[in-house]
């Protein structure tokens, strides 16, 4: 059985979800960033981390990857164009929005205070809406890549709430009739439930 560690208010929430949407057992341990419960499985003591027999996957994206190749669902074979083509939007969640709100965080809570610089916050979040635009931009519908749900949906729309909460500049549409109906889905709700 699969034991995800990482709280659902992280970025394992990813790894939750998608578990919920394969309907595969896992055991949930509500394990924090930086402890030694989790330094233990991951020496950047970051969530989320994965037990998997006597393995231990860590990145929620290389967690989502794994769990979609081994269970042939919510992704396109390796090896297919549509396969780079879903990666390409992986990355490019990664690097212009995942990135961005990972900055703010970090500046507002995630390092020591010494380290923070607040005036990085205003370019971030004016960078986000850039993104945002770019992101509303690429989606077919009723998901990224279409009809398909894939990887790429599941760290969208974790972003677009995670960018909700922090309160980032989001004034298209389209971007809440994109992940309003995946919210709603019962693994969503399941995942969400957890926390
Ligand atoms: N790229 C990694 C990032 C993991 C990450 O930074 N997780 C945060 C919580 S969402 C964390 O554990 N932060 C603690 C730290 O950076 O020390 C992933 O997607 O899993």
């Amino acid at each position: 059985m699969y034991e995800l560690h990482g709280s659902p208010r992280s970025r394992a929430f990813r790894a939750l979800w998608m578990m919920e949407e394969l309907g595969v057992p896992y055991e949930h341990h509500n394990t924090g960033p930086r402890t030694p419960e989790i330094l233990a499985l991951n020496p950047l003591g970051k969530v989320p981390a994965m037990k998997v027999g006597d393995d231990v996957l860590t990145d929620s994206t290389a967690i989502l990857t794994y769990l979609a190749d081994k269970h042939g669902a919510l992704t396109y074979p390796a090896g297919t164009i549509e396969r780079a083509k879903q990666d390409a939007h992986t990355n490019f969640l990664l690097d212009e929005v995942d990135s961005l709100l990972w900055i703010v965080s970090r500046h507002t809570f995630g390092l020591p205070e010494e380290l923070r610089v607040p005036e990085i916050k205003a370019s971030a979040r004016e960078e986000f809406h850039i993104s945002a635009e770019r992101l509303a931009n690429r989606i077919e519908g009723p998901f990224l890549m279409g009809k398909k749900m894939t990887i790429p949906d599941i760290i969208a729309v974790h972003c677009l709430g995670w960018a909700l909460v922090a309160k980032f500049p989001m004034e298209r549409q389209d971007l809440k009739d994109y992940s309003k109906p995946i919210r709603a889905r019962d693994a969503y709700k399941r995942a969400q439930a957890l926390g």
